[in-house]
C-alpha cells in the first residue's frame, strides 16, 4: 500500500472508530483486535471437525489448519500441487473436493483432489479435461461434485466444459451438451428444482441441468448488469441475494426467488457503500454480513478501502451499518462463519492478518445450549435435540459450512427448520429433500426470542454417504502418448480405499493379450523401461493385488516407437527404415529428412516430412512455402502446429472416453509447444515458477533448430 493510501486508511479507521465508539455492541457488534497470521488467508473452509483449513495466495503452497477453539495453527501436507485459485466443495461425507489451482496467472491446474479432514490425508483424483484457474465447485443433490469454468492456458482460454466428479464411480462425467464460456468463479447454487443456478457475476443468470449431457438455459437478467467481483448468497432455499461488484463498483443489491412462477431479479435497498471484492456471510439468524471490499475502480483499489461493515436483513431487505473493521481486505480476502457464531475475516493481497467479528446477537443475553443432538439426519425425518432451554427456543436454523475464496462462498446456504418444543428437548423437522438442502456438513443453531444463537452443532445432512470403495484409475499413459523404446516412463495411477499393492501389465495389441511388467508394487507409480516393440495400440492395465475387480486400463491406446528418435551412432545403427541424424534415428522422407525434434525424455516429438499433409497437433510451416508439412483440410497452421481455427475457448478432449470425442478421428497428441515466460499481464498474479521456466528453457534448448 502506498504511503498516501496508508495515511488515508488510518484517517478512515480513526473517524469510523470515533463514530462507533459510543455505539453498543448489542447494536453494532464488535471486532476483535487484529491478529497476525503467517500468510494472507485467500481460501478458507470450515471442516466438519470444526477446524478451518486455509491457504494463501501466489506460489506459497503452505496449507494450515486453524482451531478456533484453541487458536492453534498446524501445518497440513501439500496436495502435490498449488490449490491457490482452485474451486472447492464439501462432499456428503465431509471430505473436501478441490478442483484446479495455480500454475501461473490464468494458467490452470488440471488436477483435482480430496482432503479427508478425519485422517489429514489427500486422495488425488484423475485429472480434469484441462486446467482450471478460478473455477467454482458445488455439491449436487446426488452428492456428486460439479466443477465449472476457470481458465486453462491464458486469460482468453476458458475451460468451457462443466464436469461432475461421480463419487461412487470415482470418475469424471462430462457435460458435453453444456459447453459455455463463463466468468471466473461463477456463483453457483443448487435450486429447489434440482438444477444448478448460476446467479452471476454475468448479467444473465442461468440454470444448468446436470442430467445427461447437461444443458444451460437463461433465467433472468440482472438490472445491475455484470457484477464482476461482487458477491452472492443463497439466504433461503431458492432465494439469492447479489450485491456490489462491477467497475467502478456499485452499491446496488438484487434478489431473486427461484420458486416464483417466472423468477426475476428485483432491486432491494442498496448497500451504504459501493464495493467489490467484499465477502457476504450468512449468519445463524438468517441475516447476511457484508465485510471488506474496495470502492475504487480496478481489481484491488487500495486507495478506496471499505471498512464499513453492513448487515442485510431478509425481512426488511435493507442493509444496516454496524461496527467497522480496521484492516483493508479487498482482493484475496475471505470471511467465514465459525461454529460459535462469530465470523472470521482475513486475508487480502499480502495481508497476513485476521479479525473476528462478533455480531450483535452475541451481546443480547445468555446463549441457548444444546445438550445433545444427532451427528447426522436424513431428509424428511424428525429428530430430537436435547436442550435445557427448550421453553425459550424461538427458531432453529441450519447453515451449510462455508468454503470461501475470491469474494464468493461456494458452499454456505441457509435453512430455517420447523420444530416443536417439549420437556427438555425439541423435535426438529429435517430438510425435506436434497434439492432443498444438498447433502453434507451443516451447523445447527437454536435461537431464543432475542435472536441469540446457541453454539452451532455440526450435523451431517443426507442419507448414508457412499462408502469409500476400492478404486484404481490409470492416469499415465492414458492414451495418445508416443513412447520411445528403451526410454523410461513413469506409469501412474490414482486410487482410493484400503491400502494395497498393485500389478502392472502391458498390452501391445490393443488389450488382446497382456504381459506382466511388475507385481506387488507399493505406492501409485512404477518406473518402466519401455520395451523394444513397435506399436500404436499399447495400453497399460493396473490391478489391485488380491482384488481382480479393482482394475483400470489406459482410456485410449498409446504408441511405442522402436525407430523414431532412438539414440544412434557409427556403432549403433537405426532400425530398418530409419536414418541416423545427429545421434537420433529419424524417419526418412521423400524430399529429405524429416524435422523430428527429438527430446531427451521418453516421449518423442511428432515427426513430419516436407510437403506431407499432416494431422491436427503435428508440426507445420506457417509461411506456407510448401516445402514443409501442410495441414490437412479444416486445419490451419498456428504457432508451428496444425490446429483447428484458433478459438477463444479450449476444449481439451484428451481425457475423454472415445464416445465423448467430438470427432471419430484417432487421437494424436503432440507434446505441448514450449512456452517462454513472457511479460506478466498481471503483476500481482503469479509468475511462472522458476522451476517451471527452467524446465521449459532446458526443453527449448534441447530441441534442434527448425530448418
Ligand atoms: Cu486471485
Amino acid at each position: 500500500m502506498a504511503n498516501a493510501d496508508r495515511f488515508r486508511l488510518s484517517l478512515l479507521v480513526a473517524s469510523l472508530a470515533a463514530a462507533f465508539s459510543q455505539a453498543q455492541p448489542s447494536a453494532v457488534g464488535q471486532w476483535s483486535s487484529v491478529m497476525r497470521w503467517p500468510e494472507p488467508a485467500t481460501h478458507a473452509v470450515l471442516l466438519p471437525t470444526g477446524k478451518v483449513l486455509w491457504w494463501t495466495e501466489q506460489e506459497v503452497q503452505n496449507l494450515h489448519l486453524w482451531d478456533p477453539a484453541t487458536n492453534a495453527q498446524t501445518a497440513v501436507p501439500t496436495p502435490g500441487f498449488n490449490p491457490f485459485c482452485s474451486g472447492h466443495a464439501l462432499l456428503e461425507d465431509g471430505r473436501l473436493f478441490i478442483a484446479g489451482g495455480h500454475i501461473e496467472s490464468h494458467v490452470g491446474e488440471p488436477r483435482a483432489t480430496l482432503y479427508d479432514p478425519f485422517t489429514n490425508a489427500w486422495i488425488p483424483l484423475p485429472n480434469m479435461n484441462a486446467g482450471r484457474w478460478y473455477p467454482s465447485a458445488l455439491t449436487l443433490p446426488s452428492g456428486d461434485a460439479l466443477v465449472v469454468a476457470g481458465s486453462t492456458t491464458s486469460s482468453s482460454a476458458a475451460n468451457t466444459l462443466p464436469q461432475i466428479w461421480d463419487v461412487k464411480a470415482f470418475a469424471w462425467r462430462n457435460l458435453t451438451g453444456a459447453l459455455l464460456e463463463l466468468e471466473q468463479y461463477p456463483w453457483l447454487f443448487v435450486a429447489p428444482n434440482g438444477k444448478v443456478f448460476c446467479a452471476g457475476p454475468e448479467k444473465t443468470a442461468r440454470y444448468l441441468d446436470t442430467t445427461g449431457g447437461g444443458a444451460w438455459t437463461a433465467v433472468a437478467d440482472s438490472s445491475g448488469g455484470e457484477r464482476e467481483a461482487g458477491s452472492a448468497v443463497m439466504y433461503a432455499p431458492g432465494k439469492v441475494l447479489i450485491a456490489g461488484g462491477g467497475d467502478p463498483p456499485v452499491a446496488s443489491a438484487e434478489v431473486i426467488d427461484l420458486s416464483a412462477p417466472r423468477p426475476a431479479w428485483r432491486q432491494v435497498g442498496a448497500m451504504v457503500k459501493p464495493r467489490k471484492q467484499h465477502n457476504m456471510t450468512v449468519l445463524p439468524d438468517g441475516t447476511v454480513l457484508v465485510t471488506g471490499g474496495s470502492c475504487g475502480v480496478g481489481r484491488n483499489n487500495e486507495s478506496c478501502p471499505v471498512l464499513e461493515t453492513e448487515i442485510w436483513d431478509p425481512k426488511t431487505e435493507r442493509f444496516t451499518v454496524v461496527a467497522p473493521s480496521r484492516v483493508f481486505r479487498g482482493y484475496h480476502s475471505t470471511a467465514l462463519l465459525l461454529p460459535d457464531g462469530r465470523v472470521l475475516s482475513g486475508g487480502g493481497v499480502r495481508t497476513g492478518s485476521i479479525e473476528i467479528y462478533s455480531p450483535p446477537y452475541l451481546f443480547k443475553g445468555s446463549r441457548p445450549s444444546v445438550a445433545s443432538s444427532p451427528d447426522s439426519v436424513r431428509y424428511g425425518e424428525t429428530f430430537t435435540v436435547a436442550t435445557p432451554d427448550a421453553a425459550r427456543i424461538a427458531r432453529v436454523t441450519l447453515i451449510r459450512v462455508g468454503a470461501v475464496t475470491h469474494a464468493f462462498n461456494q458452499s454456505q446456504r441457509f435453512h430455517e427448520l420447523q420444530f416443536t418444543a417439549k420437556e427438555g428437548a425439541i423435535d426438529v423437522a429435517a430438510p425435506p429433500s436434497a434439492a432443498i438442502c444438498p447433502p453434507g456438513p451443516h451447523l445447527l443453531f437454536l435461537l431464543d426470542a432475542n435472536g441469540v444463537p446457541s453454539i452451532g452443532k455440526m450435523v451431517r445432512v443426507g442419507g448414508t454417504p457412499v462408502p469409500i470403495a476400492d478404486r484404481v484409475v490409470v492416469v499415465a499413459p492414458n492414451g495418445g502418448e508416443k513412447l520411445r523404446a528403451g526410454g523410461s516412463f513413469e506409469v501412474r495411477w490414482v486410487a482410493q480405499g484400503a491400502s494395497g499393492t498393485y500389478t502392472v501389465e502391458l498390452s501391445d495389441d490393443g488389450g488382446a493379450t497382456w504381459t506382466v511388467l511388475a507385481r506387488n508394487v507399493a505406492g501409485h507409480s512404477y518406473v518402466w523401461t519401455v520395451p523394444p516393440v513397435e506399436t500404436e495400440r499399447a495400453r497399460i492395465r493396473v490391478t489391485k493385488d488380491g482384488a481382480p475387480a479393482v482394475t483400470d486400463t489406459s482410456d485410449l491406446p498409446f504408441a511405442v516407437s522402436l525407430g523414431l528418435c532412438a539414440p544412434c551412432g557409427p556403432t549403433e545403427p537405426c532400425a530398418a527404415g530409419f536414418a541416423c541424424v545427429e545421434g537420433a534415428c529419424h524417419r526418412p522422407c521423400s524430399a529429405g529428412l524429416a524435422d523430428c525434434a527429438c527430446q531427451s525424455g521418453p516421449i518423442v516429438a511428432v515427426c513430419a516430412c516436407p510437403g506431407e499433409v499432416v494431422k491436427e497437433g503435428e508440426r507445420c510451416e506457417e509461411r506456407g512455402s510448401g516445402a514443409f508439412p501442410i495441414c490437412s483440410t479444416g486445419l490451419e497452421c498456428h504457432k508451428g502446429r496444425c490446429r483447428k481455427a484458433p478459438k477463444q475457448t479450449v476444449f481439451d478432449t484428451r481425457h475423454l472416453a472415445t464416445a465423448d470425442r467430438p470427432s471419430a478421428e484417432p487421437a494424436v497428441v503432440a507434446p505441448e509447444e514450449p512456452k517462454l515466460p513472457g511479460p506478466r499481464d498481471n503483476p500481482r498474479g503469479c509468475g511462472m515458477s522458476l522451476v517451471l521456466s527452467t524446465l521449459l528453457l532446458s526443453f527449448v534448448a534441447a530441441r534442434r533448430p527448425m530448418r
